[in-house]
């Protein structure tokens, strides 16, 4: 049984175990009933059921609501530690309507909204490019303004949801100056003329990803989410919510393994003993619990912080993606070295997070990336006085 105490720290409201104690339930009955064999249908299915299930509500804020952020990093923790792809599938409705629920405009949400809260349109975030992926400034895909719409040119790639995504947050050079405020974000429905997925991109742990071409796409110009030249702010202001909950992903990934070893500690013996009576295998028990607490804790404190009122997170975020999944990388390779050949073996759970975890220290901004933005904020706050 998963480690739930930490329900009982500060951060949290009543809402918050409801929530919580309601997934969980859904997670553990539902969840096993979805094949994987494929994984794009695997992922429609996942976004449905959410969708049905009421637990896509909180990825998306209508006007006059607010993302709650520890609402989102809990469903994603209880997800992630059922099932990775489930995780993901609530995840990018987030992240993919997360511009739309910070920057639209009530017409905007009244729009996309409903459909991705009900699960009936599947939502992506599309910033990466061929050749910009941790240098956001460095995007090259134009928009070009044109009457009274904007034409789309350009690749975005490693883009999650990619080929299944009714909807398309994408941004783009609008030209307003050089570099990070020269872009604008756009929302792009997948069908408008122009857009083709070129490449289906395949991965160690199997999601729908995709790079995709976008040849004259002609958009309304009442498509731009915030204002023109605003596109970077709101790529990075929408990455300082969704990665606190990169982190509680993470964490979720990490108790499962955290879980799997317990068990296995408990039941394999040698020579004649359980291999927990062991004070090499307690120590790990001890390093693994360790640092699953401490991420939870970086990760919560930010989810707090920011529902709370805090302006921007951008340093509290960071630290928790980046403690968060380098930490889980680790708790899962303990695990699996303490199921011996077992942990290797395909199909075994530890081995599915294994593969499953190490994306996560590269998307949404690279373990380094983070180390650049926390070094940066606390300059610039211990500059501030
Ligand atoms: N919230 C709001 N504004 C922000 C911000 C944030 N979190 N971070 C930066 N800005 C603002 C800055 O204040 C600056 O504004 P002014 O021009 O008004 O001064 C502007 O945006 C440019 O910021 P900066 O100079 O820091 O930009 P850089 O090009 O140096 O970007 C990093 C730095 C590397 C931090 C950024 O490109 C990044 O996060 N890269 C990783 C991207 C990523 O996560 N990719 C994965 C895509 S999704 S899978």
């Amino acid at each position: 049984m998963a480690d739930r105490s930490f329900l009982d720290w500060p951060f949290f409201a009543p809402d918050h175990h409801t929530f919580a104690a309601g997934l969980e339930a859904w997670a553990g009955g539902e969840l096993g009933g979805i094949d994987h064999a494929d994984t794009d249908t695997a992922c429609r299915k996942l976004v449905r059921a959410l969708g049905d299930g009421g637990w896509l509500r909180p990825t998306g804020a209508q006007a006059g609501e607010t993302l709650d952020v520890r609402t989102l990093c809990l469903a994603r923790e209880t997800l992630a530690r059922h099932d990775g792809l489930a995780d993901f599938a609530f995840a990018m409705q987030g992240l993919g309507t997360g511009a739309i629920s910070l920057f639209g405009t009530a017409e905007q949400k009244a729009e996309w909204l409903p459909r991705t809260r009900a699960g009936r349109a599947i939502a992506a975030f599309a910033l990466t490019e061929p050749q910009s992926g941790s240098d956001v400034a460095g995007a090259t895909m134009t928009a070009t303004r044109d009457g009274n719409d904007y034409v789309l040119n350009g690749e975005k790639t490693w883009i999650s949801n990619g080929g299944i995504a009714d909807i398309y947050t994408v941004f783009a050079r609008t030209g307003e100056a050089a570099g990070a405020r020269g872009l604008s974000a756009f929302v792009v429905p997948a069908r408008v003329p122009g857009l083709t997925v070129v490449e289906r991109l395949h991965t160690m742990a199997p999601h729908p990803l995709a790079r995709l071409r976008f040849d004259d796409c002609r958009i309304p110009a009442s498509a731009m989410l915030g204002a023109p030249g605003q596109g970077f702010k709101v790529a990075m202001s929408v990455l300082d919510v969704f990665r606190a909950t990169v982190g509680a992903a993470a964490l979720g990934l990490a108790r499962r393994a955290l879980d799997e070893a317990l068990s296995r500690v408990q039941a394999r013996h040698i020579r004649g003993a359980p291999l927990c009576d062991l004070q090499m295998v307690q120590g790990h028990i001890a390093d693994m619990a360790l640092e699953v607490d401490a991420a939870a804790l970086l990760i919560y404190r930010a989810a707090w912080a920011r529902d709370t009122g805090a302006p921007r997170i951008t340093r509290e975020a960071a630290m928790a993606k980046l403690y968060a999944t380098d930490q889980a990388q680790k708790v899962i390779d303990r695990a699996v070295q303490l199921h011996g050949g077992d942990g290797v073996r395909s199909g075994e759970t530890v081995e599915r997070l294994y593969r499953e975890i190490r994306a996560l220290r590269i998307y949404e901004g690279a373990s380094d990336v983070q180390r650049v933005v926390i070094a940066r904020q606390v300059l610039a706050e211990f500059e501030g006085g």
